[in-house]
């Protein structure tokens, strides 16, 4: 693709999408689409100086009006968010399969497309896989036989495999990778759908400034997860596209933590320790997942290698700014040059 071939980012008004439509501008990418259902001043980033569409794409018209004219599509428009949000909404989370299925057709119909991106998640291994707290590392095929988490997962492993066999039936070029649990500056941190990276340094952040050294944590503290940085996210996103890998690929850290690990870096970071209470009804999900790297290694000798330590240092410093301008009634909202929210 060349920097003036039309790239299309859907769902380029939240945290991975925003990223990525700012990745492709600093890189010189002159024709970029940027399309989201929400209303422009709730993008987490937007730029000026693309074009900006709020667009429902969940309606065929409105994808065929997105696509229209793009040479790369990446599609990460979806209704999503942490276990708090998609324990309780697996009705929404399942209507996205409207937006891929449209967005599939859109880059068929108007057939400038010649790559196709479609974001899945980690969401679609089977949960018998996930019973063990001690991180089990899954690999690709651990996906089959589906018993993908409950709503959200089902509609990822459904939507990858009609990339699939849009890619084998109607000869569309598509590209599919399993994200694992994505975190950093300009991710979601309060209001419901945030996840535990972001859910934790706003606790801690909350605790600090309050002076009330407490914290509450989900579950029990000892199930486990690796964190992926948004800046590896969205490396793994373009050098996936570009490849030759034919079937869904974990993009993931694979360094495995405990949530109390998590806990204990962010109080590091915060310099101060909290007395730590257990909310053992809270929506938790599996025990353990981990990131199984073997195969992106095999194909792109490259894995997501951000330590988690230095990617929540800055994740905990960009939300205590938004936290204390928030304090400060300014909404939350930190404006830098370039960017408009
Ligand atoms: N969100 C959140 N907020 N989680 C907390 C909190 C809190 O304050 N305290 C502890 N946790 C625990 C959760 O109970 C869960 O066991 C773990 O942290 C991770 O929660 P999460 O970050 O919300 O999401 P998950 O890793 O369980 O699942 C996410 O996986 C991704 C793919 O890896 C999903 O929500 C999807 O957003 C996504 O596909």
């Amino acid at each position: 693709m060349g920097i003036n071939d039309k790239i299309l980012i859907a769902g380029a008004g939240g945290f991975i999408g925003g990223a990525l439509v700012s990745v492709f501008r600093s890189k010189g990418y002159r024709d970029i689409r940027a399309v989201d259902v929400k209303p422009f001043d709730e993008w987490y980033q937007r730029f000026d100086d693309v074009e900006n569409l709020s667009l429902d794409l969940n309606s065929k018209e409105n994808c065929e009006k997105a696509a229209k004219g793009a040479v790369e599509i990446y599609n990460l428009a979806a209704n999503m968010g942490g276990m708090g949000f998609i324990e309780h909404n697996k009705a929404l989370c399942m209507l996205s399969v409207l937006i891929n299925t449209h967005m599939l057709q859109a880059a068929l119909k108007h057939g400038t497309v010649k790559r196709f991106f479609y974001a899945s998640s980690a969401c679609v291994y089977n949960g018998d896989k996930q019973k063990t707290f001690e991180a089990p590392s899954l690999k690709e095929e651990d996906a089959y036989p589906a018993l993908a988490e409950d709503g959200y997962g089902w509609e990822k492993l459904f939507s990858e495999r009609m990339c699939r066999h849009f890619m084998e039936d109607f000869g569309l070029t598509t590209r599919v990778a399993r994200f694992h649990n994505v975190y950093g500056p300009w991710g979601t941190w309060f209001g419901g759908r945030e996840k535990a990276p972001a859910a934790i340094c706003r606790k801690v952040i909350e605790a600090k400034v309050s002076g009330k050294h407490e914290i509450e944590i989900w579950g029990s503290g000892v199930q486990t997860r690796s964190f992926m940085f948004i800046d590896d996210c969205t490396d793994g996103i373009q050098k996936i596209t570009n490849s030759e890998i034919l079937e869904p690929i974990n993009l993931g850290s694979s360094e495995a933590v405990t949530i109390n690990q998590l806990v204990d870096m962010a109080e590091d970071i915060a310099g101060i320790k909290l007395k730590r209470n257990y909310d053992l009804s809270a929506p938790k999900g599996v025990n353990g997942r981990n990131s199984d790297n073997t195969l992106i290694q095999k194909y792109l000798h490259w894995e997501p290698n951000t330590p988690l330590r230095v990617g929540l240092e800055k994740t905990y410093r960009w939300i205590f700014d938004q936290y204390m301008a928030r304090e400060r009634g300014e909404g939350g909202v930190i404006r830098e040059s370039g960017i408009s929210r």
